[in-house]
């Protein structure tokens, strides 16, 4: 950036933690920490003096889960799981001023959610202020002032009974929004106009060729790079868009997918597949192509292969990819476990495969 470039309006140190409302958070927090890795950190709920629901923070390297549920029938948390299923509610950013951040961009145009407000307990102060996003989707803006507690004040300590293993995971790489047909220009500029990103790639249908899943997506990200978030929306094609599927599931626009890294994807993978987590496969055909198309890489191929992941190449290095099938049982939102070696794309080259595959479930589930 250039000296003239105008300040950040909203810095964000990193991603704070994704929430999902769910229908049995308890059940949640023991497949996030079995099968994912996890280590359940915190919880709040009746035992804690919150009657209305239970939330359990789990935790893996930098990346941070809330896992709620309502115990009431008519709470927005019971009719969110209601309308949507299992599903993100809450992209929660790292901010050093959330009252700024929270007036900067409902000044912008953004819609309030939650007025700023400051928590405090025997560790410390957070001040929370949320704004909405596309579908019901939030994003809440969390200012930590050296907070000590296990995660925020209203919640205890909780520690995981299982044998804890962390796989590898380390930090949040980007979270993708499905939004509605022809929305999705008015949700990137409003990360532009409203949050200060920049537009950092357009995929059109020159990319994604209408042979295989029909969706136009571009990719926006805040000033320091540390938080990306792509944005897919449905376009006709011959086959039914994985988007329209997400869309119809779903019943509105949300996240699509979460996108974690790992230092070491060949012990990830190998840990998740013991653990009981299904991917997405490509067919053997694909590691045929491989080599002429990414050259030399550090892994062996022989690995890559067993493990089903994949690669792609770009200007500045590779990068190493696999998605898990849905991991709910509306076909919503599923994750990406993703290893950078210098590359800073989103794994082009392995559209065609990738979408291919995911139309072969569409097509298991009688939706395409
Ligand atoms: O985040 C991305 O852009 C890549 C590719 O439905 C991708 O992970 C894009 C759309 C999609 C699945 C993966
Ligand atoms: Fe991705």
């Amino acid at each position: 950036m250039h000296a003239l470039s105008t300040p950040d309006f909203l810095p964000l140190n990193g991603t704070d933690y994704i929430e999902f409302y769910v229908g049995n958070a308890k059940q949640a927090a023991h497949y996030y920490q079995s099968a994912f890795g996890f280590e359940l950190k915190a919880y709040a709920g009746p035992e804690t003096g919150q009657r209305d629901r239970a939330s359990y923070v789990v935790q893996q390297g930098k990346i941070r889960l809330v896992l709620t549920t309502s115990l009431l029938p008519d709470s927005d948390i019971a009719r969110h799981v209601l309308q949507h299923g299992d599903g993100v509610k809450a992209l929660a950013l790292w901010v050093d001023d959330a009252e700024k951040s929270f007036r900067e961009t409902t000044a912008r145009g953004a819609e309030a959610a939650a007025e700023p407000q400051t928590l405090r307990d025997e560790f410390g102060e957070v001040t929370i202020a949320s704004i909405h996003t596309y579908g019901e989707t939030i994003h809440t803006f969390v200012e930590r002032r050296n907070y000590s507690g296990p995660f925020m004040p209203g919640f205890i300590q909780k520690r995981s009974v299982l044998p804890l293993a962390p796989i590898g995971l380390k930090y949040v790489d980007h979270c993708v929004g499905n939004v509605g047909w022809g929305e999705m220009n008015k949700w990137v500029e409003f990360y532009e106009k409203v949050m200060g990103f920049k537009l950092l790639i357009t995929f059109d249908d020159a990319d994604i060729s209408t042979d295989y899943s029909a969706l136009m997506s571009k990719v926006v990200s805040n000033g320091n790079g540390y938080i990306k978030f792509p944005i897919n929306e449905p376009a006709k094609g011959k086959k039914k868009s994985q988007i329209e599927e997400y869309l119809d599931f779903y019943r509105s626009p949300g996240v699509q997918h979460i996108a974690l890294a790992t230092d070491n994807i060949l012990f990830t993978v190998t840990e998740l597949r013991k653990r009981g987590v299904e991917f997405l496969e490509v067919p053997a055909s694909y590691y045929e192509d491989l080599s002429p198309r990414v050259g030399q890489i550090e892994e062996e191929m022989a690995a890559i292969k067993t493990l089903n992941i994949l690669v792609d190449r770009d200007e500045e290095g590779y990068l190493l990819q696999i998605f898990t099938k849905p991991v709910e049982d509306r076909p919503t939102v599923f994750y990406e476990i993703i290893q950078r070696k210098g590359a800073k794309s989103f794994g082009k080259g392995n559209f065609k495969a990738l979408f291919e595959a995911i139309e072969r479930e569409q097509a298991r589930r009688g939706n395409l």
